[in-house]
């Protein structure tokens, strides 16, 4: 019998018109066009669910939300097979049960999914199917990812299998709302202490990572507050893991390990001290008492700060194992994070090397942990820099699990204010072939996906800090690395052009200018951005021990945190080679360790990650080291500025909201790589005293400084860094909450300009500034934004462009600032270009 539902919430809220805000990223299910539509003409009016569970009943209605929203059309939902041609859902227990003698055509691993066209009693049923619920939801998003992209259906015979059964978030969300190294928003978990009243995002977050594939999500700070696991907050995470639930995603918590004695009353938390173990498993049972389905834990110790086992002089196999032998009744995964050094090393020893912790600290390690252990490994030996190499870890460890952790969020990339895609840079680590000794080839995603060496639980972790602004991650682009994670996990060997062409669509429709555009900006972006912020592997050089936002190039020496790139007066680079430095490279496999030990070999791109080089010195490509950098830093930010008139391009081609908003983004991208490259570029002029054969470092034609400006209400202030600021210097008014201006006098000829105003906007006020020309205003703005410090500096460094201005001989130009709270309207010049447009 036909069962009638009730229109779901969806179809009504369908129904109204409604803006492009994000918040459906790539699930937009919008109208294709209808020419496309017809080949679908034939697509089964039903959809039979033999199996009734949460995660079945999610794929059902999904499939009836997407048809509805791309096709315009409404499928019925049944509760019996139907005497018509239908499209079935189930496990293949129960599609056997339903279609007897039905087999099915392929093997499957636990969560892949195989698509089958099937004759029953006359009629064509559409099989999607899986060992695990989980797998039919995965079908089905294939399906509707399908129709999005215009592919046919009719003769649709297909399976997929994941590459590895861990495909995990994490979210380093703050039990206070906060997320470390978060740029969109507060946490969609968390509030004041307790997990948020409304969890309506958690829900909606649950099906984006569902549709790419993800089946785990930790969702608390790897620093980890140790009230989480605590009985009063189980209830907490039981409602969340209750939102998970529908999607196939499974709750993990961050946990601390000093656990046992700061909330379990013990006076330690010795890994051997039985008290301790039992501390863990009574934690363990309580939780899979409320939660079975809990996924289990993730934990970061002995590092930042963090308390570990050495406390006890107990290794980080005796750590782990006392957790994850209490989550192992219950079939839960200890996560350890192999991101173990020591912050407080001795910088002015030239053997030190941060790069060489997580193998010291674990490669010894192989073999004592237990089986449901998964060492969780960052993708390269620092921290997410913009490059580096692979981790010699992964080809290291034979006999433990280990699975790779992905930064989504861009802590080093530009925090979502820049766009930078990166899955070109993880792809690199993926395919990079490590040597290990393995038969055949051993790529890092072959280690921890295929378990070339027989281990039971690899994958992949995205550490992704999603907030609760509309679109998720803060920059509608950003999602495209949400997206590939995703589907890297699912399956690595897929291309960054291929997944980006799959977002792109899917995002934005099909219109070919839009997608080409698209596609140009995010594919060049990773290594654009690497252009104007960093060179030759030497990480980025941006503010290390604060932000890691803008620009900060000394910031890294001198102190014991190890991101140490060495720039003298002579030369550059670390010396990690065996023979002279710090011995790093000899953790490679001897295949790779020779290629990075020789200068000869040594790949342009990780130069200076290897080796401490003299500026002068030749690289592969012909170019000196200096004029690398001078080259790159200025072709960087004129690839920017060249997306911003891409991207206007396609004005009516994306909707109103978004449109707007990447354009917004793209031209504060513009005027930040401009901050990125004058400081990189003045600060190595200064260091190595050798000039850009190109006369542009250091020489700015039409620039002029504000400290050089008629100042009234304005003073000169020197810059800290001093790089972050146009020679150093800028103006700020003179008293808090007053006003300044700075006048020039226009002596060139007469014509069409644009003007470009460069102040700082800082955090801790809101300025507001206006540009006059003989006392007529052109262009006035609010200092608005929040950026991430409360100082004049490479942060906050901002640029604003009024476009086509009128200029005669004798104009006055004045930039007009009125300070706000802590914020002084500083100013650090005023450019004045030609208008072309
Ligand atoms: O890169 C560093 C980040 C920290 C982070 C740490 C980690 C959560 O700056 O904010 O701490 O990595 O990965 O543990």
């Amino acid at each position: 019998m036909a069962r009638t539902l009730l229109a779901p919430l969806f179809l009504i809220t369908a129904l109204c018109a409604s803006a492009e805000t994000g918040r459906d990223a790539w699930l937009r299910y919008a109208p294709i066009d209808p020419a496309t539509a017809r080949q679908y003409h034939d697509f089964p009016a039903v959809v039979f669910t033999p199996g009734n569970s949460a995660v079945l009943n999610s794929a059902r209605d999904e499939l009836v939300r997407g048809v509805h929203g791309m096709l315009g059309r409404t499928m019925r939902t049944e509760s019996a097979l139907p005497g018509e041609n239908a499209v079935l859902l189930g496990t293949i227990e129960q599609i056997k049960l339903q279609l007897p003698g039905w087999e099915v055509p392929t093997n499957l691993s636990e969560d892949g999914w195989c698509a089958t066209q099937v004759r029953h009693a006359g009629h064509h049923c559409l099989v999607i199917t899986s060992q695990t619920d989980r797998g039919v939801l995965y079908g089905v998003f294939e399906l509707l990812r399908k129709i999005t992209l215009n592919q046919p259906l009719a003769r649709w015979n297909e399976h997929q299998n994941p590459c590895a059964p861990v495909r995990m978030i994490n979210q380093w969300d703050n039990l206070d709302g906060s997320i470390e190294r978060g740029y969109a928003g507060k946490s969609i978990f968390w509030e004041n202490g307790h997990i948020a009243s409304d969890l309506t995002r958690v829900g909606d977050y649950a099906r984006l990572m569902a549709s790419v594939g993800i089946n785990a999500c930790a969702i608390n700070n790897v620093n980890a507050d140790p009230r989480v696991i605590t009985t009063p907050y189980l209830p907490e995470l039981k409602k969340v893991a209750a939102a998970f639930r529908p999607w196939g995603v499974r709750l993990v918590v961050c946990i601390d390990f000093s656990s046992p004695k700061k909330t379990g009353g013990l006076d330690s938390f010795d890994p051997l001290d039985p008290r301790v173990q039992e501390f863990w498993k009574s934690r363990a049972e309580e939780i899979y008492t409320q939660i079975p389905d809990f996924g289990g834990f993730v934990l970061k110790a002995d590092s930042e700060g963090r308390l570990g086992p050495s406390a006890y002089g107990r290794t980080h196999a005796d750590a782990a194992n006392v957790i994850a032998h209490a989550l192992k009744p219950h079939g839960g995964l200890l996560f350890y994070r192999g991101f173990v050094y020591d912050h407080h090393m001795d910088w002015r020893n030239p053997k030190n090397d941060r790069a060489r912790a997580a193998y010291d600290n674990f490669a010894g390690l192989d073999g004592k942990f237990d089986q449901n252990v998964v060492i969780q490994i960052k993708n390269g030996p620092i921290d997410f820099q913009v490059r580096e190499p692979a981790s010699p870890l992964f080809g290291t460890l034979e006999k433990t699990s280990e699975a790779i952790e992905l930064q989504i969020t861009q802590e080093y990339t530009g925090q979502q204010r820049h766009l930078c895609y990166l899955v070109p840079m993880w792809k690199e680590t993926l395919d990079f072939d490590l040597h290990a000794r393995a038969a055949g080839g051993t790529p890092v995603k072959a280690l921890v996906a295929e378990n070339v060496f027989h281990q039971p639980h690899g994958g992949f972790i995205g550490v992704a800090n999603v907030g609760r602004d509309t679109n998720w991650l803060g920059h509608h682009m950003a999602m495209a690395n949400l997206y590939g994670f995703g589907r890297l996990a699912w399956n690595p060997d897929l291309s960054a052009g291929q997944i980006e062409a799959e977002w792109a669509e899917l995002t934005f429709g099909s219109d070919r200018k839009v997608l080409e555009t698209v596609k140009q900006m995010q594919l060049a972006s990773w290594r654009v951005y690497e252009d104007y912020t960093g060179p030759l592997g030497a990480g980025g050089l941006t503010d290390i021990i604060g932000v890691h936002y803008g620009p900060g190039i000394e910031s890294s020496e001198r102190n014991g945190w190890g991101q140490w790139h060495r720039a003298d007066q002579q030369g550059i680079g670390m010396d990690r080679t065996t023979a002279t430095g710090t011995g790093f490279i000899g953790q490679y496999s001897p295949v790779v360790a020779g290629r990075y030990e020789s200068l000869k070999t040594c790949p342009d791109e990780l130069l200076l990650f290897f080796h401490h080089v003299p500026y002068g010195y030749r690289l592969h490509s012909g170019n000196t080291v200096i004029q690398h950098i001078y080259d790159t830093h200025y072709r960087g930010a004129a690839e920017v500025l060249d997306w911003v008139s891409q991207w206007k391009s396609l004005k009516g081609r994306v909707d109103d909201q978004r449109f707007e908003d990447v354009l917004a983004s793209l031209e504060y991208q513009a005027g930040h790589a401009v901050v990125w490259r004058d400081a990189v570029c003045q600060w190595f002029l200064k260091q190595s005293g050798i000039p850009d054969k190109r006369g542009r470092a250091g020489h700015y034609t039409n620039r002029i400084e504000a400290e050089a400006m008629k100042l009234d209400g304005y003073e000169s202030i020197a810059i800290n860094p001093w790089e972050t600021a146009s020679g150093g210097r800028a103006v700020q008014c003179v008293v808090s909450n007053g006003t300044g201006s700075a006048t020039v006098t226009w002596q060139g000829k007469p014509g069409w300009f644009n003007l470009h105003v460069q102040y700082f906007d800082e955090n801790d006020g809101i300025s507001r500034f206006r540009v006059l020309v003989s006392g007529q205003v052109v262009d006035q703005w609010d200092a608005a934004d929040v950026l991430p410090s409360n100082l004049p500096n490479g942060h906050t460094s901002t640029r604003r462009t009024v476009r086509g201005v009128a200029l005669r001989p004798g104009d006055e130009i004045q930039i007009e600032g009125r300070a706000d709270a802590g914020e002084r309207a500083c100013l650090d010049y005023l450019e004045i270009e030609p208008a072309h447009e």
